[in-house]
């Protein structure tokens, strides 16, 4: 009997076991459906904030373009970025907006003929040699987006270079889509990260043709128009004397660490993070600014040195260097922080402002 009892005892110790083990099995599953559900609920409120930022930002753009058509300058209102608001039960969404057609378009050094642009790789030339880059490498950009595989000059690359990388790649040969290509291309892949934040504040990706807004283009920009322009800076930068302080520079987003040691390198700042405490409309200018610039006309008359000897040419931006300039901005980059439950992702947007609508081409959750 005491053989049958133990046995019996066995069994139901077997019985119970299994059940515990289905029962933790069930229990494991159904948190690990409760945790996809709460993942796919975060998504969607994360989508839905994206969205309504877009939306946001696209109405203030258009708003700016109905009352204030021809000028996009440093106190307009759109400038002024989003303060953290509660736009979900639990979601929290802030951004901003940085202009992109005050800086070089790296697109724009090809023509509509897909032929060198010569007025954009002078400027591009000339931008890359004030932040201490050899000018030369703006053939590297050239090759990286042009049709052909012959490369440009010394500095120039094509298939046969960046084939021997590891791992290998191969040249595009289309339009740049995204900053972050910047770090791929030779000559610009071996810089350090601090080197290349330096050239963020100036350069963009956006469809070819784009205007130049000189009155949200940086010092090294307007000094990239032509060569005696830093003879007027003081009477058109728009930022002061400073070189790079435009918003969104390196110098003005990259906090310094105190704890780090002398010899780490920086970690890779967001040129583009938002200045919450930015107020754009109380923007004071610089004591000699004689912007914002109401046409290119006024521009042109700013930036020219006339001659006080009849044998000398006066100092004054070629022909065909103007036919791109604007006091208008196109392009947008919307940044948008956005906080569900824990989480807080960034992510970013161009936007092309057009005259009734506000497209957006391209998101990502990286800017570069
Ligand atoms: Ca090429
Ligand atoms: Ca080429």
């Amino acid at each position: 009997m005491s053989t049958q009892r133990g046995a019996a005892l066995l069994m139901a110790l077997l019985i119970m076991a299994i059940a515990a083990t289905i029962a933790s099995a069930l229990i494991g599953r159904q948190q690990q459906a409760i945790q996809r559900i709460q993942d796919l609920q975060q998504l969607a409120q994360l989508r839905h904030a994206q969205i309504a930022g877009q939306r946001f930002a696209q109405a203030v753009l258009l708003e700016e373009l109905s009352t204030d058509p021809f000028i996009d300058e440093v106190s307009d209102f759109w400038r002024t970025p989003i303060p953290p608001l509660p736009v979900l039960d639990n979601v929290i969404l802030s951004g901003c907006l940085h202009d992109l057609s005050g800086r070089l378009n790296i697109n724009d050094l090809l023509d509509a003929e897909g032929e060198v642009n010569a007025v954009h790789k002078t400027r591009f030339a000339n931008l890359l040699e004030s932040l201490d880059f050899d000018p030369q490498l703006v053939d590297a950009l050239i090759d990286w987006i042009d049709e052909d595989a012959n490369p440009l000059g010394s500095a120039g690359a094509e298939d046969d270079i960046y084939l021997l990388r590891n791992p290998p790649l191969r040249t595009p040969n289309i339009p740049m889509q995204s900053l972050s290509e910047l770090r791929l291309i030779e000559g610009f892949h071996d810089q350090d990260n601090a080197r290349l934040e330096a050239l963020w504040p100036h350069i963009a990706a956006v469809p070819q043709g784009a205007r130049l807004n000189v009155n949200l283009a940086s010092h090294e920009v307007l000094l990239s128009l032509a060569p005696h322009m830093d003879q007027v800076m003081d009477d058109i930068n728009p930022w002061g004397n400073t070189s790079s302080s435009a918003p969104g520079s390196a110098s003005s987003s990259a906090a310094p660490n105190p704890t780090a040691a002398p010899d780490t390198p920086p970690p890779p700042s967001d040129p583009f993070v938002c200045q919450l405490d930015a107020q754009p409309g109380a923007y004071e200018y610089p004591q000699d600014y004689v912007g914002p610039f109401q046409s290119v006309g006024d521009f042109i008359g700013a930036t020219t040195i006339l001659s006080q000897d009849e044998e000398e040419p006066d100092l004054v931006i070629d022909e065909d260097a103007r036919e791109d300039l604007a006091m208008v901005s196109d392009y947008f980059l919307l940044t948008l922080d956005i906080s569900v439950g824990d989480q807080i992702r960034r992510q970013y947007s161009v936007l092309q402002r057009q005259s009734d609508e506000v497209r957006i081409l391209w998101q990502a959750d990286l800017a570069w």
